[in-house]
């Protein structure tokens, strides 16, 4: 399989505005995608933000909840007010936000701000796709901000007056120049967050259909018109990809499956929403995984000091 990561220049550029601009911040408001926050949440916000004198009060928020697995949903909810502390909301800014108890928790948080002498100064920022035009345009009452289901629509820091004395800063949506953690780099590929020039449609695909089995099979395999039992090795999701590929007639002359058309299919599909509510991750994987990435890291680190030493020795 291919690695994923995705790290342009013009996000690099847009980090580097961020920080310029944080010191005139009050507020950080981060979107995250209510069905992956963890594998959204962008190690390099919490970078420049710890660059900061004073960490800046912040917002979070589990946008696209409607895509989400509610029972999934209600656990993130759970460990991230509980257990880290967060002040995070489940919103759906495609239709309508609840603008109102937004903005009122926004100037709550910044009490002395809000005048148009001392104006409330606030930032939005998240990995791309994830909605962040859209909550400015919800909280504006209008479509201010640029928005496209695509990654990277937004290019540059806009400013963007919500109301008299409350202003808030769109920004582009950022990855980071390494995605450790590849099940992570496979989610944000099949939600969208990542350019499709930047991931092979068969490995995403792949991904996307084992998940699929593992955790929605029935709503899946409906979808599809298609009845597996049993649980399937990899050479068993192959073979269902290319049912899948029989049944929506994506075949080549000879009447092969044409497996990189009913790949973009599957993705393309699972991104419209087309088996129903899902969530990609848990609490519970995400603890699993950040072990594994850090036994990871041990492990590449000790390979490179044993070099290191063999070089000396040599
Ligand atoms: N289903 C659903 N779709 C949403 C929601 N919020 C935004 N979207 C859609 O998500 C897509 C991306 O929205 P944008 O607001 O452009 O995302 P962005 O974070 O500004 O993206 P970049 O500027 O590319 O970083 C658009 O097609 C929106 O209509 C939501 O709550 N639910
Ligand atoms: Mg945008």
């Amino acid at each position: 399989m291919n690695v994923i990561n995705w790290f342009p220049g013009h996000m690099h550029k847009a980090r580097k505005e961020l920080i310029g601009l944080l010191p005139e911040i009050d507020l950080i408001v981060e979107v995250l995608d209510a069905r992956l926050p963890y594998s959204s949440s962008n190690p390099l916000l919490a970078e420049v933000d710890q660059k900061q004198e004073r960490p800046k009060p912040r917002i979070k928020l589990l946008n696209k909840v409607d895509l989400a697995d509610p029972k999934v949903t209600e656990q993130w909810l759970i460990h991230l007010r509980k257990v880290l502390h967060w002040r995070v909301e489940p919103v759906q800014a495609q239709s309508g936000l609840g603008k109102d108890k937004l903005l009122k928790l926004c100037h709550e948080l910044v009490p002395e701000r809000g005048s148009l002498d001392k104006p409330l100064r606030m930032v939005i920022m998240g990995i791309p796709n994830v909605g962040k035009s859209t909550v400015i345009n919800a909280l504006k009452g209008k479509a201010v901000a640029k928005t496209g289901n695509e990654a990277a629509v937004t290019r540059q820091q806009q400013k963007i007056e919500l109301a008299p004395g409350t202003f808030m800063f769109d920004t582009p949506g950022m990855l980071w120049p390494k995605l450790e953690n590849q099940n992570s780099a496979m989610r944000l590929a099949i939600t969208g967050a990542i350019k499709d020039t930047a991931f092979e449609y068969e490995d995403v695909a792949f991904y996307a259909t084992e998940f699929a089995i593992n955790h929605y099979r029935q709503a899946f395999l409906a979808h599809y018109g298609l009845d597996v039992e049993g649980e399937l090795d990899d050479h068993g999701i192959y073979e269902l990809i290319e049912a899948i590929g029989r049944k929506r007639g994506c075949l080549r002359g000879g009447g092969q499956v044409d497996m990189a058309k009913v790949s973009r299919l599957i993705v393309q599909e699972m991104r419209a929403h087309a088996f129903g509510p899902l969530s990609f991750e848990t609490p519970r994987m995400m603890l699993q995984e950040e072990e594994e990435v850090a036994r990871q890291r041990e492990l590449k680190a000790a390979k490179k000091a044993a070099r290191k030493q063999a070089r000396k020795r040599r």
